[in-house]
């Protein structure tokens, strides 16, 4: 069997999308996802240049060969866009493979490891009020999970909040907006954020919380410490992950189970934080870390710390992405949680998937490989435009993480 051709399909069903195609010689054809949000024509060029040209002609069938083609043979390894690139091409192979022996890919990674997948909801409010209440109606609606984010007095804009009735959607059209963040109001505030959402929805609702990289390693051991009777389930990117050393000292005050990755693009993000127990979850998605093939190698090293998977599972993420993180979820023992944020009704003229919501969790149905398709005739129809992720200053205009 061999690889005849592959192209590249951009997207914008109401947001961006990079979507690969790999194509074979017995008709049988794959899918990928190559979307990194704000930065997508840069994949695109990646795989159209420097990676499809060398990837037809090969057999489908040699998937780890060909990670470690792209991988070391790229010389310049890592980066965000080269390993969404090769995660495109490692997911288009193994749906290949899965259509190719009639099994779901979970199928070929050890099976089910388990009934269902266990979702976390997104809630959110303009104050604590309101958070308490959305959280309330979504566990009545029978999640067991939910993240919570909220306004925060005295700062006119924070992550994960919409500011109308649409969802959240955290790129936004044109050139990048800026916002101004106050990193002690947050500090003061997050605390009762937690207080008035266990009064009102009880013990057992697990309660997670994005602090979106904007802490040092010693302010997120005080939110850590201070959160502790809410018992979070999890706090997730307390300290921007580049110094992984910092979360040393979130370790040494506070018993606050960590997330730590959606940004990371390879398991060498992680040597610390894994061989040293400093976190308790990967959030590196299969879409951007290397694809199945190195999501498995990452989780098995995990896997040895009792560090559990926790996947990204953004509206950036294609419902191809998340079709592969969800194998993974189903077939990994050490599956922790997986974000599950619907994409927009509209992303349903373009692809449609074998995943369904129920109850909390999330179900596959079995189909052969990932089991999404893309309708290219549709897809046509949704140019891309530009859209990109905000930028943050301190209130005295200092550039701060976003
Ligand atoms: O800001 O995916 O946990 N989820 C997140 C996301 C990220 C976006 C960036 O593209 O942090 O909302
Ligand atoms: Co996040």
């Amino acid at each position: 069997m061999k690889i005849t051709n592959a192209k590249v399909i951009v997207s914008c069903p109401g947001r961006n999308f990079v979507t690969l195609k790999v194509m074979t010689d017995e008709g049988v054809f794959g899918l990928g996802d190559a979307t990194l949000n704000g930065r997508e024509k840069a994949v695109s060029i990646c795989l159209e240049e420097h990676i499809l040209p060398s990837l037809i002609g090969r057999d489908p069938a040699n998937i780890e060969d060909i990670w470690h083609f792209f991988y070391k043979g790229a010389y310049w390894k890592r980066g965000g866009v080269n390993m969404a690139a090769i995660s495109a091409v490692d997911t288009a192979l193994w749906d290949i493979k899965g259509k190719v022996l009639g099994a779901p890919v979970y199928n070929l990674i050890g099976g089910r490891s388990r009934e269902r997948i266990m979702v976390y909801a997104h809630v959110t409010g303009r104050d604590a009020e309101e958070t308490a209440e959305q959280a309330k109606g979504a566990a009545a609606a029978g999640f067991r999970a939910v993240r919570i984010q909220s306004g925060i007095p005295g700062i006119d804009h924070t992550y994960g909040v919409p500011g109308g009735r649409a969802p959240y959607e955290p790129a936004e059209p044109g050139l990048p907006k800026e916002y101004f963040w106050d990193t002690s109001r947050y500090l003061n505030f997050i605390p009762k954020l937690f207080s008035r959402v266990r009064q009102a929805c009880g013990d057992e609702l697990h309660l997670l919380h994005d602090v979106h990289h904007r802490l040092t390693p010693i302010e997120a051991a005080r939110l850590g410490r201070e959160l502790e009777p809410f018992h979070p389930f999890w706090l997730e990117d307390p300290v921007s992950g580049e110094l992984q050393e910092g979360l040393r000292l979130l370790r040494a005050h506070s018993t606050v189970p960590v997330a730590i990755g959606e940004v990371f693009n390879t398991m060498y993000d992680y040597t610390t934080l894994i061989s040293e127990q400093l976190i308790d979850f990967i959030r590196l998605p299969p879409a951007h870390g290397g694809g199945i093939t190195h999501a498995l190698k990452t989780a098995a090293f995990a896997s040895a710390y009792h560090i559990q998977t926790g996947y990204h599972g953004a509206t950036d993420i294609s419902p191809v992405g998340l079709a592969a993180a969800l194998h993974c979820d189903l077939a990994l023992n050490n599956f922790g949680i997986q974000e599950y944020m619907p994409h927009q009704e509209i992303v349903r003229e373009v692809f449609s998937w074998n995943y369904e919501y129920r109850d909390g969790d999330m179900h596959l149905a079995e189909r052969p490989g990932l089991g999404v398709e893309i309708d290219e005739a549709k897809a046509k129809k949704y140019l891309y435009r530009c859209a990109s992720l905000p930028v943050n200053r301190k209130m005295d205009g200092t550039l701060h993480y976003w």
